[in-house]
């Protein structure tokens, strides 16, 4: 990546970029992207040391609109994109983002394959509770029973709750944060990037074109009449997410079951922050380098693939030989 500590004219951010965003006006994704570039500011990172991938969505064009390397991706297939490029190159600090369509329906199966994995990477789910980008049918986290402004009758189908189905998956760092707090999310962010392991970040995102149920007064509790808002903080009331890494058992099975129990709370007070950290599992990449000592020096995106005639270094013949495996008697089981 050429000039990569020039920054866009007349902005603070290393990581702006000047292309214009079609989001609509007052949409939190407007939030979320100020979030990421002031956090990889702070974290002091530069463009070419950081790789965005998007889903397929109005969320999944925040890869354009980020100077670092990316790909716009297909529609629920960014965590493998991701994945890959995370082992390919595991110095990249890797960012998957998508929408609540994207990631909880078609993508589903992916987000809970990657939570298996326990990859270095950070998954940004935004979650406005509708497919943004197709004009406004329900996404998976809509409840039961809501009607959003382009649906003809309310919602027969249960919600998918993001955070709890992320436990069970295996993601080892998990938070809420919301979109229009820029500074909470910053903070959240960067735990997210520095969490060692797979880390799910889902963010509250109001789309004020078609979800008018759960715009920034609803968040900020305005129909209560209480003068409080819903959103609070599980940090502020010294809730302690973090699984260290010799808990046993026991102790990591109580730190799910208070995440389990954080996650299911919706209405009038909604979580954010981080519900957990589980510092006790092994990354994919730990399983890896153990099998393969020598896998990261180099990286297998680093490694020469061709000499300077351009003929490829590949010997699939040797290849073969040194991953195949002898299993004896194997012809004599066949009936
Ligand atoms: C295979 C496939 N199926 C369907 C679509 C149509 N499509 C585009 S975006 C989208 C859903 C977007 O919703 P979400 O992921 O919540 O993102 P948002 O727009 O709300 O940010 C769908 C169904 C597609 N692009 N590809
Ligand atoms: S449709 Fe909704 S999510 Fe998409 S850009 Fe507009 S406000 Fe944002
Ligand atoms: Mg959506």
């Amino acid at each position: 990546m050429s000039d990569k500590k020039t920054r866009s004219q007349g902005h603070d951010s290393l990581f702006h970029s000047d292309r214009v965003k079609d989001w609509c006006a007052g949409c939190g994704d407007f939030g979320i992207l100020r979030s990421l570039e002031k956090t990889l500011d702070r974290m002091q990172l530069l463009p070419d040391q950081v790789a965005v991938f998007g889903g397929i969505g109005c969320s999944g064009k925040t890869p354009y609109y980020l100077k670092t390397y990316g790909i716009h991706t297909l529609h629920g297939r960014v965590l493998p994109f991701a994945t890959g490029a995370k082992l390919a190159k595991p110095g990249l600090t890797v960012i998957a983002v998508g929408g609540d369509g994207d990631g909880l329906s078609i993508g589903a199966g992916h987000l809970v394959n990657a939570g298996r994995r326990n990859v270095d990477l950070t998954y940004i789910i935004f979650d406005n509770g509708v497919y943004g980008l197709t004009k406004g049918q329900a996404s998976p986290t809509l409840h039961y029973g809501e009607q959003t402004r382009a649906m003809s009758a309310p919602s027969m189908l249960e919600h998918i709750n993001p955070l709890s189905l992320a436990l069970t998956a295996g993601f080892t760092w998990i938070g809420r944060g919301y979109a229009y707090n820029v500074e909470q999310l910053c903070d959240l962010i960067e735990q997210a990037i520095r969490h060692p392991g797979s880390a799910l970040l889902t963010v509250l995102q109001p789309c004020p074109i078609y979800n008018q149920l759960h715009d920034k007064d609803w968040y900020a509790g305005k129909d209560l009449g209480n003068g409080k808002g819903r959103l609070y903080s599980l940090q502020d009331e010294g809730y302690d997410p973090v699984v260290q890494l010799d808990a046993g058992q026991a102790l990591q099975e109580e730190k799910m079951i208070q995440c389990l129990s954080a996650a299911q709370q919706w209405g009038t007070r909604i979580p954010t922050g981080v519900f957990i950290q589980d510092l006790s599992k092994p990354r994919l990449l730990d399983h890896i380098t153990q099998q393969h000592p020598g896998y990261t020096s180099p990286s297998p995106a680093e490694q020469p693939v061709c000499d300077k005639h351009g003929r490829p270094l590949s010997r699939l013949d040797t290849l073969f030989d040194a991953l195949s495996v002898h299993i004896p008697n194997a012809n004599s089981s066949q009936s």
